[in-house]
């Protein structure tokens, strides 16, 4: 099945809905998985394997202004500087924008991004939720939360996850439409859960998450566990949200991400993100706990790591140069 196709089922005849004439305007949060989405059951639809959770980062995100091109071309603007027609990140925004095109209409989109670009934090994330919401107010389609999550997953997978603060469950689904696959937000809050940034390294990434999680689904035997192991931390995980149980909260969000990462190592060939850096940065979390502070890391396909705490000051005494994220 195509996106096309998933696209008509939501939204119908695109050419029934005229642009607005005044430019629309959408934000969205960048989130962290706490249990992760790694490998599809569908390449073309972005359908997980597995459910994730993640925590979305308030000010970390996207903020997207469509207006109509008066050129036959869209034009992108990232943070003042115009994206060049022939990268990979025009064509790939051109690709999706193609989706919900009526009549051979072209966009100017103006993106302003605060997610640190280099900090291994989803930008596509933001990116096509905040897409997704503006084109539905540039076009007056009035669609569901949960519609735009399915939107926002036809461009990038954890974007479904990026369309509300807090903490946003995705559900995996069973359809092969994926009509039952989108994001809902928990009711839980958790003002003093606190992040951090840790950068290691601002190197760019060896290959794409998208491509390794592929490989790793197509090669490596430890992945057959992954579900299951999937399926118990998301018990766990809202067992802990919900308790506010932190230590069970970081506990269970950095043996994910470590199996998640020993589901790459096993792949063939072998994918790691890790350089000898993260090892060293996952080292100094390890003795800060045994010196007795309640800290704990995550890591997405990339080199540096998130931690998770909620003694701010400890956490300043003992590791000066994250930069601490609120979530909410
Ligand atoms: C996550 N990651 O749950 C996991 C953990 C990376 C590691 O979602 O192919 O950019 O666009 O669906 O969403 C990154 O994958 O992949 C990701 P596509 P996406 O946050």
């Amino acid at each position: 099945m195509k996106k096309s196709a998933i696209v008509e089922k939501i939204i119908g005849n695109l050419s029934q809905y005229s642009p607005s004439q005044n430019p629309a305007t959408a934000y969205a949060p960048t989130n962290i998985a706490l249990v992760k989405y790694w490998g599809k059951r569908n390449q073309e639809l972005n359908l997980p394997v597995t459910s994730s959770l993640s925590i979305s980062l308030a000010d970390k995100g996207a903020e997207t202004t469509l207006s109509i091109s008066s050129i036959k071309q869209d034009v992108f603007i990232l943070n003042g500087k115009l994206v060049p027609a022939t990268s990979s990140f025009h064509r790939r925004l051109s690709l999706y924008l193609d989706l919900f095109r009526p009549n051979n209409l072209f966009l100017d989109v103006n993106i302003v991004s605060t997610v640190p670009i280099a900090a291994g934090l989803a930008s596509s994330a933001c990116g096509f939720a905040a897409m997704a919401l503006a084109l539905d107010k540039f076009f007056s389609w009035q669609l569901s939360s949960q519609q735009l999550s399915i939107l926002a997953r036809l461009g990038s997978g954890s974007a479904s996850r990026s369309l509300w603060s807090g903490f946003v469950e995705w559900h995996a689904g069973v359809r092969e439409d994926g009509m039952d696959s989108y994001a809902e937000p928990l009711h839980e809050k958790w003002p003093e859960l606190g992040v951090g940034l840790m950068m290691v390294s601002e190197s760019e990434k060896s290959i794409s998450s998208r491509e390794a999680m592929q490989l790793t689904i197509e090669t490596s035997e430890l992945y057959k566990s992954w579900p299951q192991k999937v399926e118990h931390d998301l018990k766990t995980l809202k067992q802990a949200i919900q308790e506010k149980n932190f230590d069970l909260l970081g506990k269970t969000a950095e043996s994910n991400a470590l199996a998640m990462h020993a589901t790459m190592l096993s792949a063939w060939p072998p994918v790691s993100y890790c350089f000898p850096e993260t090892i060293a940065a996952m080292r100094r979390v390890w003795q800060a706990r045994a010196d007795g502070l309640s800290v704990y890391f995550t890591q997405d396909a990339g080199p540096n790591l998130k931690l998770l705490f909620i003694d701010q000051d400890a956490i300043r005494q003992y590791f000066p140069e994250i930069e601490e994220i609120r979530p909410w």
